[in-house]
């Protein structure tokens, strides 16, 4: 059976640049069914059982545009093989938002720095390996448009793919929002099936995301119960739901900078 191998990303992240560079074509263009957003997928050619998906650029897995709903319906119902998040090292930061959300998918996961080329002139270092341990998955440096890392990036997902080897997604969110997700989770854990992750559906049930409540199906008790968790939450942390988490999602990152990335010193400047 064919690995599938999903490239997900910012927009300008640099992933049709490695996904022309890795099927060495323009790819199959097509569309996603019922929308108008591209769909470009084609073989490995390196390996032709291997086929790639470039996946629409999104910031986020929310559900408000169709490139959104395309890609976390990829990730959440198609199940690729093995995902690349691919990471502009550039906006590493703004970069990180999305990456936590494809964590939550539970899926294989390499995050490719892309960029790289550009990171060296800045002079910032970013400790890679320390990056790794906070996400919970392999980072592997690299520049699309150079071809540079990018048979180390394959190698990786593709025994992530053959392995089906999870991380762990990092715990971002605070004890107590993380207690919600947790008291959520239970009560979801009965309407799942197999493959569809528990983390992801936790967190955007608790978000109150229709869309992802909508193909779970649960009956009216359970949603009152979820209903629960979220109303005491945003009563004790006085906003709503979706807002916490994107809040807590940004702090969360901010940490992580801190402890990864080590930033030039600047010039001295005369000026008081
Ligand atoms: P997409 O929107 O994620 O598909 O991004 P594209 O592949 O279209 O790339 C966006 C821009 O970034 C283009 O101008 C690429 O040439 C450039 N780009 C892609 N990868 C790299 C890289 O590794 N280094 C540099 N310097 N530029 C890159
Ligand atoms: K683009
Ligand atoms: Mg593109």
């Amino acid at each position: 059976m064919a690995i599938t191998i999903a490239l997900a990303g910012n927009p300008n992240c640099g992933k049709t640049t490695l996904f022309n560079q890795l099927t060495g074509s323009n790819g199959y263009v097509g569309n996603w069914p019922g929308v108008t957003v591209e769909k470009l997928e084609a073989p490995w050619r390196k390996n032709k059982d291997v086929v790639i998906t470039d996946l629409p650029g999104i910031y986020s897995l929310s559900p408000y545009s169709p490139e959104e709903v395309v890609s976390r319906d990829h990730l959440v119902k198609d199940r690729p093989s093995a995902v690349i998040d691919l990471v502009d090292v550039t906006n590493l930061e703004r970069n990180l938002y999305l990456t936590t959300q494809v964590l939550e998918c539970g899926l294989p996961t390499v995050v490719g720095l892309n960029m790289c080329d550009l990171l060296e002139k800045s002079g910032d270092q970013l400790d890679v390996d320390a990056l790794s341990s906070e996400l919970g998955c392999p980072v592997v440096k690299g520049s699309a448009l150079r071809s540079q890392g990018l048979d180390q990036l394959m190698g990786t997902a593709e025994s992530l793919a053959t392995t089906g080897r999870t991380g762990r997604a990092p715990r971002v969110f605070s004890p107590r929002v993380e207690k919600a997700i947790q008291e959520t989770a239970d009560v979801l854990k009965p309407h799942l099936s197999a493959g569809q992750p528990e983390r992801w559906f936790a967190i955007k049930a608790f978000e109150g995301d229709e869309k992802a409540l909508d193909t779970l199906g649960l009956p009216a008790a359970s949603l009152a119960a979820i209903g629960t968790i979220r109303a005491g939450v945003e009563a004790e942390l006085d906003d709503d739901a979706e807002s916490i988490i994107t809040t807590e999602r940004y702090d969360w990152i901010e940490g992580v900078m801190r402890r990864c990335v080590v930033k030039a010193p600047k010039a001295l400047t005369t000026s008081e």
